[in-house]
């Protein structure tokens, strides 16, 4: 066998409390080179006395990438710890140990030495990453708020342009506002959305409002507390939780603690609040520049970076992230550039909210690989764009085989631990990205076909505004048009695909939650695919079709949700952008 592909890490996405009396241990093996794994495992006080190291039981293969298998086991322990090793069984005919000092045969009774185990010390509760229940119920709606409706005119910023009345420059402004939102909660609670994350709105100079100016008022142009207030609470009575961005890496350049630095220089009170390199701090409204003597969010001189290890800042941004929980009932804060801020302070921002709000839910921005952010004591999801890259790599741009899909995926899911995949972040575009449609080429089937494939994999789904009723844009600020109201203009046939999409992730929540992910077929000649999330008896199948050539299959259980396929008993016919979801 490959040895040097066999992987496991304790205290990790390898070795986890799942439930409070529950631990996950998976195990890495090259593909197809482990036939059987078992786990040997006992108590490690016990393991002279009891002989443990001679029992063993079964890992089940959870995951299959192009190069490596996920075994998996689920164990609880009498006395809450346990010590572990693998006994691995190879198609080669070859039995080998492998444990915290490396492999052996597995015949050699040296192994048998405790030292040579792997160890859970002990279950504690307060260690286990802790998924807030809620968010596997929910899916996402994003609102870009200057660009959602116009509800209040008296509340316009100067220059404010008609609703819609042309594509949106990096500087327009157009009047969303909060009252623009709360006029628009039954269309969002008919659509089925029961969660909404909002850009910031938090007084700031730009459109978007990242360039923070104050993080304890509501921009005036957006509304004001009340008005806030108001929306939450007509959102909680309609069973809509609210996430709120929380712009933490860095300040807006017109905020007051700016300003003095620019004032003062040295002398300022805040100059520690940054990251300056020298004085005087080279202060420029240009969109972009290099050789800045002070760090910025990336080289955008109106976006100062904050000193997130400087104890007044630190109690200046705690202070914020639990005022808009305790005044206002928010239920969730994303965190923007959350990759460029540090751990430690993460683990106090975790600490503080869920210290306020035991079921808060913590989403970092992290647009990649996020295992270190993600132990359980400082976000529970990130948005999960790595996965849905994957999806639209295969479904969108063609760019890879279903067998490079499948293998993504599972890679994915490989990377985090069960409970946190449950209550990922799964968004295929944002403000910061072109639309779904546009990338689809404005293939609305394409668009259909992706979002399907995406609302019956693990983690909670998010559309962005528009996309139900068939919105386009490039890039930013093209991403960011103006909602379309005028129902003339909205694609209504899309409207109703989403509502049922969403109906029917809901319906489905137990097993899209929790079942585990297997492919049944992956056909590169056709890029044809046949997936399915099983959970405690429960199965939805998923037949996608992203060729071109018709491919006939017989499919089980009854029709839930179907596009360009024609059914004749239990044969169907899936066609180009075609798909079959059934549960049964
Ligand atoms: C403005 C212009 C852009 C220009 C940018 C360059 O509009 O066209 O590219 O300046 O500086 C906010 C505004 C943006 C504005 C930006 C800067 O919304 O309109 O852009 O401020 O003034 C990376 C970061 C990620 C960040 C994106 C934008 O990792 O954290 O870049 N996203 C957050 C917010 C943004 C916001 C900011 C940060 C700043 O969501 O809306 O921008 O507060 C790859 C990389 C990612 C990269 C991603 C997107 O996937 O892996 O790291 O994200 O592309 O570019
Ligand atoms: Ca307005």
């Amino acid at each position: 066998m490959e040895r040097a592909a066999f992987l496991h890490r304790p205290d990790s996405e390898y070795a986890y409390l799942y439930t409070k009396d529950l631990m996950h241990i998976r195990l890495r093996t090259k593909r197809n080179d482990a036939e059987r794994v078992e786990l040997i495992s006992g108590d490690p006080y016990l393991i002279n006395e009891e002989k443990w190291h001679k029992e063993s039981r079964p890992m089940k293969r959870v995951a299959q990438t192009e190069d490596y298998d996920y075994w998996l086991i689920e164990r609880g322990a009498k006395y809450r710890r346990v010590q572990y090793a693998f006994a691995i069984h190879g198609y080669d005919g070859e039995d080998l140990f492998y444990g915290d000092r490396g492999i052996f045969e597995l015949s050699d009774q040296a192994r048998a030495k405790a030292e040579n185990y792997f160890r859970m010390p002990y279950f504690h509760e307060a260690d286990r990453f802790k998924e807030p229940e809620w968010v596997k119920e929910t899916v996402w709606y994003q609102i870009f708020p200057e660009r959602f409706d116009n509800g209040d005119q008296s509340n316009d910023p100067e220059g404010t342009l008609p609703w819609a009345s042309k594509d949106p420059s990096t500087t327009d402004f157009f009047g969303g506002d909060l009252q623009g939102v709360i006029d628009h909660l039954d269309y969002i609670q008919e659509l089925g959305i029961n969660g909404l994350y909002f850009c910031p709105i938090f007084k700031a100079t730009s459109n978007h409002k990242y360039d923070t100016i104050d993080y304890f008022e509501i921009d005036p142009a957006f509304g004001d507390k009340a008005k806030f207030k108001e929306l939450v609470e007509k959102a909680h009575e309609r069973g809509i939780k609210i996430m709120l961005d929380a712009v933490f890496n860095h300040f807006g350049n017109k905020s007051p603690q700016w300003q003095d630095v620019l004032e003062n220089e040295e002398k300022s009170r805040f100059k520690d609040w940054f990251q300056i390199k020298e004085f005087p701090v080279q202060a420029s409204d240009e969109d972009s520049r290099l050789d800045l003597n002070f760090d910025t969010f990336a080289f955008t001189p109106r976006m100062p970076k904050l000193n997130t290890a400087n104890p007044e800042v630190i109690d200046y941004l705690l202070a914020i992230a639990t005022y808009w929980i305790e005044e206002f009932d928010i239920d969730a804060w994303r965190l923007d550039v959350a990759n460029e801020v540090d751990h430690r302070f993460w683990r106090k921002f975790y600490d503080a909210t869920t210290g306020v709000k035991e079921d808060l839910y913590i989403l970092g921005e992290i647009w990649h690989s996020s295992q270190s952010w993600l132990d359980g004591h400082e976000f529970h999801a990130v948005m999960n764009y790595a996965f849905t890259e994957t999806i639209e790599n295969f479904f969108v741009k063609k760019e890879i085989k279903a067998t490079k899909l499948a293998s993504g995926l599972h890679e994915q899911l490989m990377l985090y631990r069960e409970q946190t995949n449950q209550v990922m972040f799964n968004c295929l575009d944002s403000h910061d990205t072109p639309r779904l449609l546009t990338t689809c080429g404005g293939d609305k089937e394409l668009a259909k076909q992706t979002l399907a494939f995406t609302f019956i994999q693990q983690g909670s789904p998010c559309i962005y505004y528009g996309t139900e009723i068939g919105m386009d844009g490039a890039m930013d600020p093209d991403c960011r048009k103006c909602m379309i109201w005028d129902e003339e203009k909205q694609d209504l046939v899309f409207l109703d695909f989403m509502k049922d999409l969403i109906a029917f992730r809901k319906e489905q929540q137990k097993v899209l939650s929790y079942g585990t992910l297997t492919f049944e077929e992956l056909d590169n000649e056709n890029q044809f695919i046949q997936c399915s999330r099983s959970f405690e008896g429960q199965t939805i199948a998923g037949l996608f079709n992203a060729g071109n050539n018709e491919v006939e299959r017989e499919f089980f259980g009854e029709v839930a949700l179907s596009q360009n396929v024609d059914i004749v008993g239990k044969k169907a016919v899936i066609k180009k952008n075609g798909f079959l979801i059934t549960k049964g």
